[in-house]
């Protein structure tokens, strides 16, 4: 069985085994393109620039020939870019800056799904979710975050995808623009969600976050025959649904906490999360004065090779977050 794992470099085409999708943080501005049976978007931040590629890994013994031999296809479809090789879909959109972003991302997100769903791909097991200017009100004085989460809540409904069957996700500012979205989908086999017991359900946020509460669970996990993925959402120092710690340090200490909480709950579950690691974090810092204390907190926590987690400095979806780190933790 084959998933998706991310894969890191600070160049773009350094050869790696055949990404589905090569998504370049830190450009100067948002593009979205299909080329080589690969899917390429530019990010206008987070900073510094890096290249993310997501490629086919195993959960089984076997290695990955169980898929070359199955094709690769790729598109660009009335604004959704996808690529897919044997059980995996990688799809993403692009929409330029608007006023109000309900809209348009409730139009786009409904393409993004249907279009997955209509290649044979209906179990989404991870999303991303980056917009610019994400703490800053639009004309109608709502937080753009707000606005997003609005317009991303009603697709879900108008697709019919309940609260229990949110995948994981992130959500992170760029430095400028619009608003990139992409996931990860398997052909047959559906992903588990799993809530955090020290935090509320996103989906269950009371109205003072926003009219539509946010979409995500706080993790996903694709359990193969030899191995075990968790999709870790972007986690920060929330318990219940109230933001916690004012310094860094105190953000710090209850965002590692949180994520431990979120193993813990895992492994019960899921009894071979009990040994693995963070194949790989990203971690998204607001401010660039905090990032070596982040670096330095998180992998003394997680252990995740460094090359293999990238720091970004971002805004965080909440004005007075600091931090939020997100990442896959194999076992
Ligand atoms: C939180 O826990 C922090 O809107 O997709 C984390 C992960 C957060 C995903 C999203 C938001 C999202 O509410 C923010």
């Amino acid at each position: 069985m084959m998933v998706l794992l991310p894969v890191y470099h600070s160049e773009p085409e350094r050869a790696g085994p055949s990404p589905l999708a090569t998504i370049c943080y830190g450009g100067a501005s948002g593009g979205l393109d299909v080329r080589n049976g690969r899917v390429h978007m530019t990010l206008p931040g987070p900073l510094p620039a890096t290249c993310e590629q997501w490629c086919p890994a195993s959960l089984s013994g076997e290695t990955r020939h169980e898929q070359a031999a199955r094709g690769r296809q790729a598109g660009l479809e009335q604004g959704i870019g996808w690529s897919a090789e044997g059980d995996l879909l990688f799809a993403a959109f692009w929409v330029e800056d608007q006023p109000e972003l309900c809209e348009a991302v409730q139009t786009s997100y409904e393409r993004l799904i249907g279009l997955a769903r209509g290649k044979g791909f209906g179990h989404i097991y991870r999303m991303w979710n980056y917009l610019g200017a994400i703490n800053q009100d639009n004309a109608r004085g709502e937080e753009r975050y707000r606005d997003f989460c609005s317009g991303r809540s009603q697709a879900f409904e108008a697709m019919s995808i309940g609260l229990g069957e949110l995948p994981a996700a992130t959500g992170i500012g760029l430095s400028s623009g619009g608003v990139a979205v992409f996931l990860i989908a398997h052909r047959h086999v559906g992903g588990v969600n799993l809530e955090n017991p020290s935090q509320l359900p996103a989906y269950h946020y009371p109205p003072r976050y926003g009219r539509c509460s946010p979409s995500f669970a706080r993790a996903t996990v694709m359990e193969g025959p030899d191995r075990t993925a968790l999709y870790l959402s972007g986690t920060a120092s929330i318990r219940g649904h109230e933001s916690v710690g004012t310094t860094v340090e105190e953000q710090l200490s209850v965002t590692i906490e949180t994520i431990n909480s979120l193993l813990d709950a895992a492994r019960k579950r899921f009894p071979r999360l009990e040994a693995g690691r963070f194949e790989s974090m990203k971690l998204y810092v607001r401010h660039s004065e905090d990032a070596a204390l982040v670096r330095e907190g998180i992998s003394r926590a997680f252990q995740c090779p460094l090359e293999q987690s990238p720091l970004f400095i971002a805004d965080i979806c909440r004005a007075e977050l600091l931090l939020e780190v997100e990442g896959v933790f194999l076992g």
